[in-house]
């Protein structure tokens, strides 16, 4: 069985110091409790920091053997590099900066450094206990360099990263002044994951940005592998909180609260004390409710549950002082003898107290002014065993994308909440039922269990990808056979593609020209008497005219309307209309109005939207609208449509790379033929070589061709040995 190592910040397990002696306790949060279960039944190992400094760890042996007896491997820190690491770069700059709260954030270059020394020490820790087939996944900001630093030490490894807090826009990430060691030090995984599209998205959009990768909806094409990104909602341990309601244990707090509370509506709040879980903002809301709708006071009761964070740093000390002063400001001005309108407890309470609140509570307020996910929510939903009770969410909480039947409100907007809590307390029993039985039946089937399989599968079918990929990838030997082959040959067919093959994309197409390096190559290929050369383009006629009309190599234009063979002029082979042009301008003409920086091209037979220099996800949003509009509107009319690298061509149908390859190939006995390639036009070609051909994809992705390569430029390197082959032929 593969084994898998879970790699985070915290383990599991934490080993506190009371009185001078050291215990080991669960360690409290989603991720810890959530796959607690899961991956002891997983072959596993979980590596993270015990909550203690190595040196106290040293001097109680058994501490550490009850931690390796449940696969718990600790990663010993400094306490200095804790204070840098954990309360430095962790929690005043990535927590403050990804959550939005630019101004909270701290740049320090010395706690950067500690950092990258911490991460250094895990991947050591990794390093020292990998196996070869092992998995490896790591979690959350705290660790964001140690993919990279893994792949350094183990360059086959199969990493996958999880962040549980939000990824931001690039205007917020661009921010950080270590943007690009984070970027690069994830990438070295082979899957990214993330709770939300969104958050994804903007991972993917910082990528392109910043580092000039290549990325498509879900994939980066990083020098020589591909890396992809997803998105995984992360659910909750469905078992643990579905039947909890009916256990004796939380029926007995459950009466124990009842009691106390009285007979109100009771409303509940869940959380880390934490800013970016809007406390003050739900508190000052609460007070407004009452102040408009005095009816409730004395009925409802707000049960304010506050786990404290993060105590050292600064602005948690003042959020727990902001927060304090507010309960008893409220409790002051709303309470009367017999009524208390907050309830506030600070504290962490074990799991049968909790629960007991879920089940009892009417409403749970959660309203985060930003937050990865949220298990609060799903973990009320799913104690909810009879259906009722009225969830408010904020939409910038990632659960909000799963729970929209949920009252989804701004948790900015006070008059939101305002309205949220009179409809929620009011909401009849029915609609509660109808809303939360569609949630809960999401929440089952997406549970914790079955989120970490789908990130297990997806990362091990990216590694599968990659071989495929590998697989291909031209050898030392192969190109040696190639060129030998070339050399035996009598007569050779070379079809190249021009753009993204022999040069790399440049943002206007007219930028592409050929240097003297580039033509000198051509020319030389195509000097051997024994060896046809065809550049074989979806470029017009007069450009490829223009730039090797003089050159002794054949050429075809615009995907294979236009041919001109060696020494002959140029042909078309098909009798082709282009009336449909009208009917189809004013289409790509209304998708360049909306995309800034795309532009029409019209060629001979056919019409082209190219949108290499638009903004990336907005170009890719609009190829898939205009492809949709094209294909209801050219049904009939005999067209096809293409898409290329960041362009969206339609022409005559019937038209193809794959054609004009075999009319090339009709002409003569080739014993040796090779095409090179680089995207989906080329496949045509690819697919119509007999299979002894040499096919060859220039990039990465799925193809029809025998062989890859990674760049333009490893494609000029061979062809340049190609043609130095040519330079040692007799002349004949
Ligand atoms: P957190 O910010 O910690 O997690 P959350 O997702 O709400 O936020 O998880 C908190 C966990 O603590 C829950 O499982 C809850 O039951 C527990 N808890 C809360 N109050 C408690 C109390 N008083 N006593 C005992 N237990 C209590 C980060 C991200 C989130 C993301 C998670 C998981 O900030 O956005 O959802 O990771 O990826």
């Amino acid at each position: 069985m593969q084994r898998l190592l879970i790699v985070s910040n915290r383990l599991p397990l934490t080993v506190h110091e009371r009185k001078g002696e050291l215990h080991v306790e669960p360690s409290a949060g989603g991720l810890a409790t959530g796959l607690s279960s899961w991956y002891r039944s997983c072959n596993s190992i979980w590596i993270g920091w015990a909550g203690i400094t190595q040196k106290k760890m040293k001097r109680e042996k058994d501490i550490m053997a009850r931690l390796l007896s449940e696969n718990c491997l600790p990663v010993s820190i400094s306490q200095q590099d804790v204070e840098a690491y954990y309360n430095g770069i962790c929690n005043k700059t990535i927590w403050p900066l990804f959550h939005y709260f630019p101004l909270y954030a701290e740049y320090s270059e010395s706690s950067w450094q500690a950092y990258q020394r911490v991460n250094t020490a895990f991947a050591n820790v990794v390093a020292g206990v990998a196996r070869p087939n092992d998995m490896i996944w790591v979690h959350d900001y705290h660790l964001m360099l140690l993919p990279q630093l893994l792949r350094e030490r183990l360059p086959r490894a199969t990493v996958g990263y999880f962040l549980h807090i939000p990824f931001p826009s690039f205007e917020i990430f661009r921010l950080l002044p270590w943007r690009n060691q984070i970027l690069e030090g994830l990438l070295g995984a082979d899957l990214v994951g993330f709770h939300t599209y969104d958050y994804a998205g903007h991972f993917l959009d910082s990528v392109q940005r910043l580092l000039g990768y290549d990325v498509t909806t879900t994939q980066i094409t990083v020098s020589n592998r591909i890396v992809r990104a997803d998105a995984f909602p992360m659910g909750i341990n469905h078992e643990r909180f579905a039947g909890v309601a009916e256990d004796t244990k939380t029926q007995a707090e459950r009466k124990r609260v009842r009691k106390k509370l009285g007979d109100c509506q009771v409303i509940l709040s869940v959380d880390r004390l934490d800013y970016t879980k809007g406390i003050p903002q739900r508190l000052e809301a609460f007070s407004a409710f009452l102040d408009r709708n005095p009816k409730f006071k004395g009925r409802v009761t707000l049960v304010l549950l506050v786990v404290p964070s993060r105590t050292r740093v600064e602005q948690y000390m003042r959020l727990k002082k902001q927060v304090d002063g507010l309960v008893g400001e409220i409790n002051g001005k709303h309470g009367t003898i017999g009524w208390m309108p907050i309830w506030y407890l600070y504290r962490s309470l074990p799991f049968h107290s909790l629960a007991a609140l879920y089940s009892l509570a009417d409403v749970a307020l959660v309203t985060p002014l930003r937050d990865g996910m949220n298990l609060v929510a799903k973990e009320y939903l799913t104690t909810k065993a009879d259906g009722r009770g009225v969830l408010i969410l904020s939409e910038t909480a990632g659960a909000a994308q799963e729970l929209g039947e949920a009252i989804i409100i701004n948790a900015n907007d006070q008059e939101d909440l305002i309205r949220a809590l009179k409809q929620a307390l009011e909401m009849p029993e029915q609609e509660q039922v109808g809303r939360n039985r569609i949630m809960q039946k999401r929440l089952r089937r997406y549970n914790i269990v079955r989120w970490a399989d789908e990130f297990i599968d997806k990362l091990l079918n990216t590694k599968g990808l990659q071989r495929e990929m590998a697989a291909k990838a031209l050898t030392y030997e192969m190109q040696r056979k190639l060129v030998n082959d070339l050399r035996k040959s009598d007569r050779a067919l070379l079809l190249l593609d021009y753009d993204g093959t022999l040069v790399p994309f440049s943002p206007k197409p007219e930028e592409a020209r050929p240097g003297t390096a580039l033509m000198s190559l051509v020319e030389k290929l195509a000097a051997n008497p024994r060896s046809d050369v065809v550049l074989i383009s979806g470029r017009d006629k007069d450009t490829l005219e223009r730039w090797f009309g003089h050159l002794s190599a054949g050429l075809v234009a615009e995907h294979g309307v236009w041919i001109k063979e060696k020494g002959g002029g140029w042909e078309t082979i098909e009798t082709l209309t282009s009336e449909w042009k009208e009917e189809v301008y004013p289409m790509l003409e209304s998708s360049v109005d909306r995309t800034p920086g795309s532009f029409v091209e019209e060629k001979g037979f056919s019409l082209v939207w190219h949108y290499r220099k638009a903004d990336p996800r907005l170009g890719e949003l609009r190829a898939r609208e205009l492809i949709n509009n094209l294909s209801n509107t050219i049904a009939g009319l005999n067209l096809q449509i293409l898409e290329g690298s960041k362009v969206v061509e339609v022409k005559n149908a019937d038209i193809n790379k794959g054609r004009a390859a075999l009319t090339l190939m009709s002409r003569a006995e080739w014993d040796f033929v090779l095409a090179m390639g680089d995207d989906a036009t080329d496949e045509d070609t690819f697919k119509v070589l007999p299979s002894t051909a040499w096919s060859i994809k220039v990039g990465f992705g799925a193809s029809a061709a025998r062989f890859s390569l990674s760049s333009p430029s490893e494609a000029i390197s061979l062809l340049t040995e190609l043609a130095g082959q040519n330079m040692s032929l007799p002349d004949s």
